[in-house]
Parts: C-alpha cells; sequence; structure tokens
C-alpha cells in the first residue's frame, strides 16, 4: 500500500520482503530513503534491519507501522524518523520535505533531535486518519511476489475497511486504526477484488491453474458497518466475480440471519470468528461483550447458514492455567466446530497493546 503511494512521488520505488525473496542489498543500499514496516512480531528484526542499512548507506531511515506508532519513543532509536499512523497521506508529504530540504515539522512524525546538546525526542503530534483509502495496491512493485503468488499457500488479499467500533482491552487495532469504522468504496473494492483475482491466477509455474481461490476479506470487522458490508456483498453477487471469500467478524454476526443468507449467496465459504477466550471471567476482564454459551450458538448459526467457522484465539489471559489448550478442544466438540484450522497468539510482556 505505502509502497504503491510512494511510487506516485518516486518513480523508482521497489518494496522487498523477507518472508517473499532474498533482499537486493545492493539495491537498498543504494537508496536514497528507506521506508521499513514493522509489526510487534517483525519489530527485532526489523531494527537490526534498519541499524544495518543506516551503518552501511547514506540513506534516510525511515521506520513505520502499528508496532512502532504504538512504540515510537523505542523506535526512534533504530532510525532517522518514525512516520506515525497510517501513512497514506504522510509518506508524500515525507517524500516532498525531505526532496525540498526542508524540516519535516507536520504531524505525525517522531524522531530524536541530535543537534542540540541534549538529544531529545520530538514528536510532531497526532495527524487526522486519511479518509480516503482507497489505493490498490500494486502488486507488481513487490519484489518477486509473483512468482509466490501462484502458489496455494499465498491467499488474495483485500483490505476494506479500517478500524473497529468496540472497545476490547487488549486489541491493538483500535489503538492504531482508530475506534470507529473507515470504508472503502464499494466500486474500488470490487476493482481490488477483480485484480488481486486476476493477479493471483495469472500463473503457476506457467502451467497448473491454482487450486486455493479463495479471497481473504482482511478487514477485523467486516461488518461493522452493517450497511455498508450489505453494499459490497450486494456488488460481488451482481459482478462477474465467482471467487469463494472468506473474511473476520465478531461472533453477532453468526445472529444476523440475513446477513448470513447474503453471505452465502456472495461466495463466502468461511467466517473467521475472534472468539479470544473460553471462560466468560477473561471476557470480562477483557471488556469482550460476550459469553461461552452466546459464541457457541453463534458458530451453530453460522454453520447452519452453510458457512465454515475458524476460531481466532488469544492464550495467557490472567486465569489461563496448563489444560486452557483441551479447553479449546472441547469446544470443537461441543460446537461440531468443522474449521479447518485455529490461530492462536499468546500475550507477551513487550510495552505494546497487542
Ligand atoms: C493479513 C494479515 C495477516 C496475513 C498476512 C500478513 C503479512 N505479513 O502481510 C497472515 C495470515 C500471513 C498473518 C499472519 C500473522 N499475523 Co497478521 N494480520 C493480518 C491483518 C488481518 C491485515 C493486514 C493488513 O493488510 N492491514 C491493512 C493495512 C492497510 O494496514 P497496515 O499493514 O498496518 O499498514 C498501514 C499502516 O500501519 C502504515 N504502515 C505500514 N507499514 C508501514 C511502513 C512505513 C515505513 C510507514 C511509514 C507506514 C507503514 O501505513 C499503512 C497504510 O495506512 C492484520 C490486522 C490489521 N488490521 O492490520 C493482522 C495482524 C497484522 N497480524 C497479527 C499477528 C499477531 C500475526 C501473526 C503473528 C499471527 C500468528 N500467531 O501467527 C502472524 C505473523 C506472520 C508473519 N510473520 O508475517 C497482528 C499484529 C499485532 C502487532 N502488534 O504486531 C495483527 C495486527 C492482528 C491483530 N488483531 O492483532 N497476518
Ligand atoms: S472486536 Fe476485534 S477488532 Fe474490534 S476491538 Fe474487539 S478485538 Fe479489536
Amino acid at each position: 500500500m505505502i509502497t504503491t503511494i510512494a511510487k506516485r512521488a518516486i518513480d523508482d520505488t521497489l518494496m522487498y520482503s523477507e518472508s517473499i525473496a532474498k533482499v537486493q542489498w545492493d539495491d537498498v543500499l543504494s537508496a536514497d530513503i528507506v521506508f521499513i514496516g514493522i509489526f510487534t512480531f517483525n519489530a527485532q528484526r526489523g531494527y537490526e534491519i534498519a541499524q544495518y542499512i543506516k551503518q552501511n548507506s547514506s540513506a534516510t531511515v525511515v521506520i513505520g507501522g502499528m508496532h512502532t506508532s504504538l512504540n515510537y519513543s523505542e523506535a526512534v532509536h533504530h532510525c532517522d524518523y518514525v512516520l506515525l499512523g497510517e501513512a497514506d497521506e504522510s509518506v508524500i508529504d515525507f517524500i516532498r520535505a525531505l526532496n525540498s530540504d526542508e524540516v519535516v515539522d507536520f504531524p505525525g512524525v517522531a524522531y530524536l533531535n541530535k543537534d542540540a546538546d541534549d538529544v531529545h525526542l520530538i514528536h510532531t503530534g497526532n495527524r487526522t486518519p486519511p479518509q480516503n483509502i482507497d489505493t490498490i495496491p500494486d502488486y507488481d512493485l513487490l519484489y518477486n511476489y509473483d512468482r509466490m503468488a501462484s502458489y496455494n499457500t499465498v491467499w488474495a488479499q483485500v483490505h476494506a475497511s479500517r478500524g473497529c467500533p468496540h472497545s476490547c482491552d487488549y486489541c491493538a487495532i483500535i489503538r492504531h486504526l482508530g475506534r470507529g469504522i473507515r470504508t472503502r468504496s464499494v466500486a474500488s473494492v470490487i476493482e481490488d477484488i477483480e485484480q488481486t483475482i486476476a493477479y493471483h491466477n495469472r500463473r503457476f509455474l506457467g502451467i497448473v491453474p491454482r487450486a486455493n481461490k479463495i479471497v481473504w476479506l482482511t478487514d477485523d470487522n467486516f461488518f461493522a458497518d452493517r450497511k455498508w458490508a450489505i453494499s459490497v456483498l450486494n456488488a460481488i453477487i451482481d459482478s462477474d466475480i465467482t471467487a469463494p471469500f472468506s473474511t473476520q467478524a465478531r461472533y453477532e454476526i453468526g445472529f444476523d440471519s440475513e446477513m448470513l443468507t447474503l453471505l452465502k449467496k456472495a461466495g463466502f465459504v468461511e467466517i473467521v470468528f475472534g472468539i479470544e477466550f473460553l471462560e466468560n471471567e477473561s471476557f470480562d476482564q477483557f471488556n469482550k461483550h460476550c459469553s461461552y454459551d452466546e459464541i457457541i450458538k453463534a458458530i451453530q448459526n453460522t454453520q447452519a447458514h452453510g458457512l465454515e467457522v475458524r476460531g481466532l484465539f488469544i492464550l495467557g489471559a490472567d486465569n489461563h492455567t496448563v489444560g486452557v489448550g483441551q479447553k479449546n478442544r472441547q469446544l470443537r466438540y461441543r460446537a461440531q466446530y468443522q474449521g479447518r484450522f485455529n490461530t492462536v497468539n499468546v500475550f507477551y510482556p513487550l510495552n505494546t497493546c497487542l
């Protein structure tokens, strides 16, 4: 996303991901600006890379993304600037300021002022989150992704809305993307879905058609704006798109039979529930506002509409003890829960909102 936007200002822009291919270090070290995106799970590696580039090139090193936006006082020690929050707009402001040797003093930046006698942290203030989030990512800018995209392990993805109106205590999304929901235009979501399907289908070693056709709408709570979600589903139904879909949601969607019927009609095969805990005590502790029994009913009603349920869980609540994994297994029996796999996160004591 950020690479697609940065390319509008600098034509010679390319993205590398260590999850996808070997980084071409000669290219990186000869760049004028290097942007590094960091989540908590890859923060250590991100900082190592930032330090390496700073020591071995004259590039301006800029860090951004969820982890560093929430922990900028840590991140400033590893780079020249931290761009805070969603950088859809600030990345262009930043490139312009740097290109014209201006001081970077617009909202949404943190850095260490090293000119003064006492080195201190500068934070230029918070930036209003972007309202226009319609940018469609250009996957050709991600080095060698075309060689990987055709494998069945990679899911075609579209992120159609940002933020969530709920207030679960542990959630990094509401701190980074805001407590509220901003949606993309329906037309841009449909175009993005069509483009990502075309991209991921365009080769499979040039010979075998890709078997995994699923498109994942990666929104954290796709139904937070119900009216908008219905418009997107109707637009998928009215289009020529025939792909199977998956998306993420709170459990309440399992009680919305009108929406479940529409989802089935639009080609959805699975809903991923943020179940998180199996004890009512933990729901209360983390302000999650649901109960174990409601989750079971929501799973069963979703399944009754012909949709699979996959669960996302968190381990490490204060009351969790040895054997918490067994409870997870029991849930599968009680709910006749057919999810193909579960995803489990573990709370860990970093200075983060995860
Ligand atoms: C799709 C997805 C995946 C996919 C693909 C991940 C990938 N590496 O691309 C898969 C399934 C592989 C995955 C796996 C995991 N994921 Co995941 N995933 C997501 C999800 C749902 C959407 C990501 C997305 O597209 N966001 C939308 C874009 C627009 O947001 P963004 O990436 O943050 O980018 C914006 C800003 O952050 C900023 N920005 C980003 N990068 C940069 C860089 C610079 C320089 C600048 C200036 C700005 C900037 O600008 C962007 C545009 O506004 C997010 C939830 C979320 N809402 O982000 C979780 C999320 C990122 N995942 C998370 C986790 C924990 C994981 C796993 C560790 C889970 C596990 N237990 O295995 C693994 C790690 C895998 C790995 N090593 O990459 C957490 C991370 C929490 C944290 N504090 O870091 C999230 C936030 C979910 C959550 N609710 O907590 N994930
Ligand atoms: S419902 Fe999900 S995305 Fe929304 S605040 Fe709770 S955990 Fe975060």
